[in-house]
């Protein structure tokens, strides 16, 4: 069974830009995976620490026959691969992998939480979100919409698309 499920990439280290673009391909070649979409990249403020730099996000859209967990494996796999460090939480990283929303299933296990437990509360997360589905909802019903304008404000900037450096 194929699942629309969505993915955000987070960077605030070593060419966030970069880093995610590259995410973005290798996330198109995960197996038994298509790319359906790709959000604009925006600059926030971290939410966390304070004393790291500006994070850049995004998000993808991808249509997917891997379970959720097989999908979190790939995820951690390609953070890995970016040179990912966990020393501290919400801390600095190269590369930050996250399911946001796994088809219209809820998860909450030791490995995961999805729709992924912060997402209400962020709005470089929904933005990018929106700008893939602006009619997406959460399975207990809530439109991200209405998320969004209710979420704490972590000074969203667009970034300009990058041109000719693939
Ligand atoms: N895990 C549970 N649910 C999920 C899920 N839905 N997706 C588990 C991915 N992983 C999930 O993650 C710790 C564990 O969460 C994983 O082993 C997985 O089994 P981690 O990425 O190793 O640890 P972390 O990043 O320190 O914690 P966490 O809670 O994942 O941090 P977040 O939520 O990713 O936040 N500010 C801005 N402006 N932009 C950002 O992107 N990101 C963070 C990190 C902080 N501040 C930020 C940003
Ligand atoms: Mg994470």
């Amino acid at each position: 069974m194929t699942v629309m499920v969505y993915v955000g990439l987070g960077s605030n280290l070593e060419d966030p830009a970069g880093q995610l673009a590259r995410a973005v391909s290798e996330l198109a070649n995960l197996p038994d995976t298509t790319l359906q979409a790709q959000s604009p990249f925006y600059a926030s403020r971290p939410v966390g620490p304070q004393n790291q730099p500006d994070f850049v996000n995004g998000a993808v859209a991808l249509a997917t026959k891997l379970p959720a967990h097989q999908l979190l494996d790939h995820l951690q796999a390609i953070e890995q691969a970016h040179g990912r460090e966990r020393l501290q939480h919400w801390g600095p990283r190269t590369l930050d992998l996250d399911l946001l929303i796994y088809g219209n299933d809820s998860i909450c296990d030791e490995r995961l939480t999805v729709p992924h437990a912060q997402l209400a509360e962020r709005d470089f997360v929904l933005q990018p979100l929106l700008d893939l589905n602006p009619e997406l909802t959460l399975p207990d019903g809530r439109s991200l919409q209405a998320l969004r304008r209710k979420c704490p404000d972590n000074r969203l900037r667009l970034l300009q698309p990058q041109t000719g450096s693939h």
